[in-house]
């Protein structure tokens, strides 16, 4: 809702299909553009292994910390809605795709439906979520620890944190 009190939100971006940072980088500019979320922080890139199914290529993941005066299910369908104006194609879960947008938190509420959970039911499980995370927001508290201690806790070795700085995705395009 609009007038809502504005929240501190954390989102989890990640794509292995034709260009993930340019489309990253679109769809945070396009969030950005919203008028009702803005971008506060992301994480450097990072690539990482196909998690759940891993026949597929890599991933490039970032996170991404928004401050939005959107209510849960209004910042979920922002996401999806820039998801899809980006071409994104659902074919098969956990499947390879061009972009994917999840919201993790939205300030301190617990959300349990049936589109949407919040937090985010497997982000404490998933290194490629928690390692950037841990970098944008390390002493977030999350279930009685902080997000560095969960990314502590979780096998990263596979995952690589590229060279790009913070503002990788300012210098990128917005066109799509
Ligand atoms: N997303 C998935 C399934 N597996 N693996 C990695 N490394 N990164 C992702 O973003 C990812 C995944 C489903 O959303
Ligand atoms: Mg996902
Ligand atoms: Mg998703």
């Amino acid at each position: 809702m609009s007038g809502h009190v504005e929240e501190r939100a954390f989102l989890s971006l990640g794509g292995n299909l034709g260009d993930p940072a340019k489309t990253m980088a679109t769809a945070l500019h396009m969030l950005d553009a919203s008028g009702s979320t803005r971008v506060v922080s992301v994480s450097s890139l990072h690539r990482t292994p196909p998690w759940g199914k891993v026949d597929q290529p890599d991933f490039l993941n970032v996170t991404a910390e928004v401050a939005t005066s959107l209510a849960p299910l209004e910042l979920l369908e922002l996401c999806l809605d820039v998801e899809r104006r980006l071409k994104r194609v659902r074919v098969e879960r956990w499947g390879p795709r061009l972009i994917d947008i999840d919201v993790l938190l939205h300030g301190d509420t617990n959300v349990s439906d049936v589109g949407l959970e919040i937090p985010h039911p497997r982000m404490l499980d998933r290194a490629f979520v928690m390692v950037p995370l841990a970098e944008i927001a390390p002493d977030l508290a999350l279930a009685g620890k902080t997000a560095a201690q969960w990314a502590l806790g979780l096998d990263s070795s596979g995952i690589e944190k590229l060279d790009s700085g913070r503002d990788w995705w300012q210098a990128l395009s917005r066109e799509p």
